[in-house]
């Protein structure tokens, strides 16, 4: 560690002065947190410093197009922990590289029937929830997992703990060290609620129906609390340095567990700044920073991957900017394209999605994307305002249209999701649903309604692995599994709207022949192996727009040969029409997700997505169609 701590303490240092220098006792901490950080490493297995050390000779290790993340809840998967590596040969199966699993750590068991967000109000950082497993499964759990090249993610929630995590219990005892109140500083606390408006005025809403406004009263405290999400969760304060140092071992020892990329949920919300709508703020990137200083330091075989739900131009910086370019997070979610995927979806026209992959900038050496289509949360459609501040209405018609289109609202529409968190009388917010029932494989009545919603679901998942970067698969997607309709109230974790895209995993094992789900998997597969085996699919290959002739033809290079081009309408279009510069040098091509030659004649049928290589390029991959 010497050496790392050497070319990386200052960094480190310049990070954390700017966010804390003008206090007294800054030397006194930091060197504190430099002791902390050294004990961390003492800790670390002599296995994990091998994957550290092996990471580092290989930098960019994770952009390859071998990369692929699957997303799950432990317990609608595999019930607990070992029940989770029991799924390994599954997880193999798939190509997994990359295992998400939802919050598993302890979470809150206040009242309200324990409502707890789905495990993102965090009780402890040190403990797995019990009816998960323990610790020493967790354990067994990555190393399980790394002997067979998967990396265990998990969600580090560091904007916000449960009001029954020790440091809230704490600040409601009153006490803190030495008998302090130093507890109190942990969080955003405000003593009369005229404090509070100076910032409401600027902040979103994240649940706007169902957890209104960012600040609770709470009468331990006798205190408004800054609560950016559900009452119980309770914003942590960055400005004091005890809770950066708290969160940073809290994330080491979690490494330690062999946990080797963190989810940091809620990236965007750490820094409190009046008069802004406390998003994305300059020392929110100096925090992300700093913490990503410590991991190079003490653990540099761990990856770092910001959620952030943000417009695409406020993306980019979590891969650092200026100075700190590529040396912030190594990967983030791109939350835009997935929303305008499902934007351009609903409005058969292909715009939304160019405009954000031209808003997308190549990213630096060893970062990459995250790309998906569905994931635990709503689709958010709020993030695509920027994109529509030139329609007359800033956006709300087109997208209200979207998510009533989602929700089956609208007639002709295959999609049976439902919107969430809007009201009729106020702006659209986000939509609900697994991927299955979004694009009409749970609706779908005749042969060919089926085959178009597997063509959407093929589309949808085709751009999300053809796009640049990892691509992630949420847990029953590759099985087409519909919606979960058990009531709300019957969930165990409270209401909350999302959980109709969080059902119980239907095991492969219970996959019927030609069933809907053993379809979905083959077209699943198909698209990882393709991508596998090719090597323009890297997250650092440039994707390059190529211009069409109609908005509802998607069409981008990837590296120098490899050209993805995607109907997003119901209408059967020439693809040399659509594209002309496609056939340019008088390529005929091979679609390699559709195994059919392409030449001038080919016409996209209707959702069709092809993967085209010149046939002069596939030279050692036989053509099915010219095979006698
Ligand atoms: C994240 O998401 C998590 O993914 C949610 O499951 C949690 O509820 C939330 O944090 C609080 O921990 O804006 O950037 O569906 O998109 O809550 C963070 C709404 C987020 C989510 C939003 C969210």
């Amino acid at each position: 560690m010497e050496g790392r701590f050497k070319q990386h303490r200052g960094r480190l240092h310049h990070a954390l002065h700017r966010l804390y220098g003008h206090g007294a006792g800054f030397d006194g901490w930091f060197a504190q947190l430099c002791d902390d950080m050294a004990d961390r490493f003492a800790a670390r297995s002599p296995e994990l410093r091998a994957l550290d050390r092996s990471r580092l000779a290989q930098p960019g290790w994770f952009t390859s197009p071998q990369s692929l993340a699957y997303s799950a809840y432990v317990d609608k998967f595999a019930g607990t922990l070992r029940g989770v590596e029991d799924q390994i040969p599954y997880l193999k199966s798939l190509g997994t590289t990359y295992l998400h699993l939802l919050p598993f750590l302890r979470a809150r068991e206040g009242p309200n029937g324990g409502e707890n967000d789905g495990g993102f109000a965090i009780a402890s950082f040190d403990e797995v929830q019990p009816a998960l497993g323990t610790m020493q499964d967790l354990r067994s759990l990555t190393a399980a997992l790394r002997r067979d090249g998967i990396s265990l993610c998990t969600d580090f929630i560091l904007n916000h703990v449960a009001d029954d995590h020790i440091w809230a219990l704490a600040a409601k005892r009153g006490q803190g060290e030495q008998g302090q109140d130093s507890y109190r500083d942990y969080f955003h606390l405000f003593d009369r609620v005229q404090d509070t408006e100076k910032f409401a005025n600027h902040l979103g809403q994240i649940f706007p129906e169902t957890a209104p406004g960012n600040f609770t009263f709470v009468d331990d405290l006798q205190a408004w609390a800054w609560t950016t999400f559900y009452p119980y969760q309770w914003d942590l304060n960055y400005s004091n340095p005890r809770v950066f140092a708290d969160i940073a071992l809290a994330l080491l020892h979690l490494a330690n567990q062999g946990v080797e990329i963190f989810r940091l949920d809620s990236a965007a919300f750490l820094w409190k700044r009046e008069g802004t709508n406390c998003m994305n703020q300059p020392e929110c990137h100096l925090i992300l920073q700093a913490l990503r200083c410590v991991v190079d330091i003490v653990a540099p075989g761990v990856l770092l991957k910001a959620e952030a739900i943000v417009p695409v131009n406020e993306l980019p910086p979590y891969f650092g900017a200026g100075e700190a370019l590529g040396a912030q997070c190594h990967l983030a979610y791109n939350s835009s394209l997935m929303t305008a995927s499902w934007l351009s979806l609903a409005e058969q026209d292909a715009d939304m999605v160019c405009r954000v992959m031209q808003a997308t900038p190549r990213l630096p050496p060893g970062c990459a994307w995250l790309t998906y289509v569905r994931c635990h949360d709503d689709i958010g459609w709020n993030v695509l305002r920027p994109e529509l501040q030139d329609e007359p209405d800033g956006g709300d018609v087109r997208l209200a249209r979207a998510a009533n289109f989602f929700a089956g609202k609208t007639p002709g529409s295959y999609a049976t999701g439902a919107s969430f968190q809007a009201r009729p009388d106020r702006q659209v917010h986000g939509t609900n649903g697994m991927t299955a029932a979004l694009v009409g494989i749970s609706s779908a009545k005749t042969s060919q309604q089926l085959a178009h919603a597997f063509a959407r679901l093929k589309l949808m998942y085709g751009l999300a692995m053809s796009a640049g970067g990892t691509p992630l698969i949420y847990m029953g997607d590759e099985l087409a599994q519909g919606n979960d309709h058990r009531p709300a109230c019957a969930w165990p974790l409270g209401a909350d709207g999302r959980q109709l895209h969080r059902p119980d995993f239907l095991k492969s094992a219970a996959v019927v022949p030609a069933s809907n789900a053993a379809t979905a998997l083959v077209v699943l597969k198909n698209l990882i192996a393709v991508r596998k085996s090719l090597p323009d699919m890297a997250a650092d290959c440039a994707t390059t727009l190529l211009p069409t002739n109609t908005t509802r033809v998607l069409a981008f290079r990837r590296g120098e040969r490899l050209t993805v081009v995607a109907n997003f309408s119901d209408d059967s279009i020439p693809l040399f029409q659509a594209v002309p510069g496609v056939f340019e040098n008088g390529s005929i091509f091979h679609d390699r997700i559709g195994y059919t030659r392409v030449d001038p004649s080919f016409i996209l049928a209707p959702w069709q997505m092809v993967w085209l290589m010149p046939t002069s390029a596939c030279n050692n991959q036989a053509d099915p169609m010219e095979t006698p």
